[in-house]
């Protein structure tokens, strides 16, 4: 059995012995990357040398070539790694393609069992390439709020199960968690999360460092201002947004729905366009996600003007507006994507017509990708209304089945989501997050004829170890053989 999360395309196991890493010396295209892969081969236990005469230094070869990947693929993520013969050689079609690699060998390599000990990899030869090329973990840190040290460990772990996004759901009821430098006073409404306690917000400068930490690693970061509903933290700072003119009251509580803005209102143009404006300025990624979802009080047509002017403004600063699924009811612009979440809404009978206009979906089922739902109806932790989600049902699930009749091509992709009203430390996100999110990438990744749960469920008890090292926190399933 080959500890491999996703499973790649094709593996195959030459009949040769495990190759031995006393130490490995990288040579790859540049020195940012060769960092990275040395952090993989160091975070697995293997030293690191420069010496090239040394006969027990293998050599790690890096390198850029179309003909890498599975026979016939063209995606620009495919990759080849062979291991064996005394050296190790990777070879990818673009640079992400060799970090790509250098995580799976990073997920072969068994530790030194002994002190004195040497690491070790067995002799394989893999060829690979993603399924989707949207794979992604969406983030709320504003019901609990959750900084820049917790964000960089999440891309880490996103980064190991080969994820390209992390969605940040930055504002919400709770809290408004990023300085907008044209709205300052939306600082206010940063010191607010479920429950009280201090909570804070991403600088414009924590926020590009995140980007930099991120892009380093060819993760996207899709920043997400939730509107027209989940508004409650701007109302709070702007008693103009309201229809009263009063400002609301701090919200700490976890009931969705209650707030909103109003088309009508002279106030709410501008408001957008300031914040939307900075968001776009401040933000590398193609996309800005304007959310959509749960908003209860608004009728068809005042939402879809408001679904209409976000996705306006999104596109004249040059950026692919992201709707949850709701934004179907309002009028769709092709390339827009659309997020599902729930089997439910007035807007489930426009998918197949929002598809046909061009919309993408990206899919998030509640009852399979939603990492907040309770394991078990006795979990300490999460919430329950899409279902238990135990390990088993968030693998074993069709991304290209989810929507009736939808075209199997307007799936851009799979994001798993893990929403905070329940979880207050890093500890407790990790722990809802793992092993559930390995099981949401092998869907996102890999190929539905080789899937196979009991399999998937033996590679996750071998990564077990390396999480530890890693210091992330799992919750210890019984449908896994620990
Ligand atoms: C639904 S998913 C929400 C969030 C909640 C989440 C809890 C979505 C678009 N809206 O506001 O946090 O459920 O699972």
């Amino acid at each position: 059995m080959l500890p491999l999360i996703p499973w790649p395309t094709e593996v195959s196991r030459p009949d040769a012995p495990a190759l031995e890493l006393a130490a490995v010396r990288v040579d790859a295209p540049d020195a940012a990357l060769a960092g990275l892969v040395s952090e993989q081969l160091a975070a697995a236990g293997v030293r690191l040398s420069d010496d090239g005469t040394d006969g027990s230094v293998v050599a790690f070869g890096l390198h850029l070539d179309a003909d890498a990947g599975p026979a016939g693929a063209t995606g620009p993520e495919r990759y080849s790694l062979h291991v064996g013969d005394g050296a190790i050689t990777a070879t990818a079609a673009e640079p992400v393609g060799l970090l790509h690699a250098a995580r799976t060998l990073r997920q072969l390599v068994t530790p030194a069992q002994e002190v004195g000990g040497v690491p070790s990899a067995p002799a394989v030869v893999v060829h690979d390439s993603p399924r989707y090329t949207w794979r992604g973990l969406s983030f709320d840190v504003v019901r609990h709020w959750f900084g820049p040290d917790d964000i960089r460990a999440v891309i880490d772990l996103v980064a190991a199960f080969k994820l390209r996004v992390l969605h940040l759901h930055l504002t919400d009821d709770q809290g408004w968690r990023i300085e907008i430098p044209s709205r300052p006073e939306l600082e206010k409404a940063s010191d607010n999360q479920v429950g009280g306690g201090t909570a804070g917000f991403l600088t414009v400068d924590d926020y590009a460092a995140l980007q930099d930490y991120a892009a380093a690693r060819y993760v996207t970061i899709v920043p997400e201002f939730d509107m027209p509903g989940h508004v409650n933290a701007a109302t709070h700072v702007y008693g103009g947004l309201t229809a009263d003119g009063v400002a609301t009251d701090a919200y700490g509580g976890i009931e969705v729905g209650f707030s909103r803005l109003w088309f009508d209102n002279p106030a709410t143009e501008p408001f957008l366009r300031d914040v939307l404006g900075d968001l776009a300025r401040m933000t590398r990624g193609e996309w800005l996600h304007v959310g959509g979802d749960e908003v209860l009080t608004m009728d068809r047509d005042e939402f879809a003007r408001f679904v209409e002017l976000a996705g306006r403004i999104v596109r004249e600063h040059g950026k692919t507006p992201i709707f949850w699924q709701e934004g179907a009811r309002g009028p769709v612009e092709p390339g827009t994507l659309l997020q599902y979440w729930e089997p439910k809404g007035e807007e489930l009978e426009r998918f197949v017509a929002a598809a046909h206009a061009g919309a993408r979906f990206i899919m998030s089922p509640g009852n399979h990708a939603y990492l907040d739902m309770k394991y078990t109806p006795e979990h300490p932790l999460g919430l329950e209304w899409a279902g238990c989600v135990e390990l088993r049902d968030s693998y074993e699930w069709e991304p290209a089945l989810v929507i009736d009749g939808l075209p199997a091509d307007a799936v851009e992709g799979v994001s798993a989501a893990v929403w905070t009203e329940t979880l207050t430390t890093r500890d407790e996100l990790f722990s809802m997050l793992l092993p559930r999110l390995g099981a949401v990438a092998e869907v996102a990744w890999s190929a539905p004829a080789r899937k196979d749960f009991d399999a998937f469920a033996a590679r996750t008890a071998a990564q077990a170890p390396a999480w530890r090292t890693a210091g992330w926190p799992f919750h210890p399933t019984p449908q896994v053989p620990w």
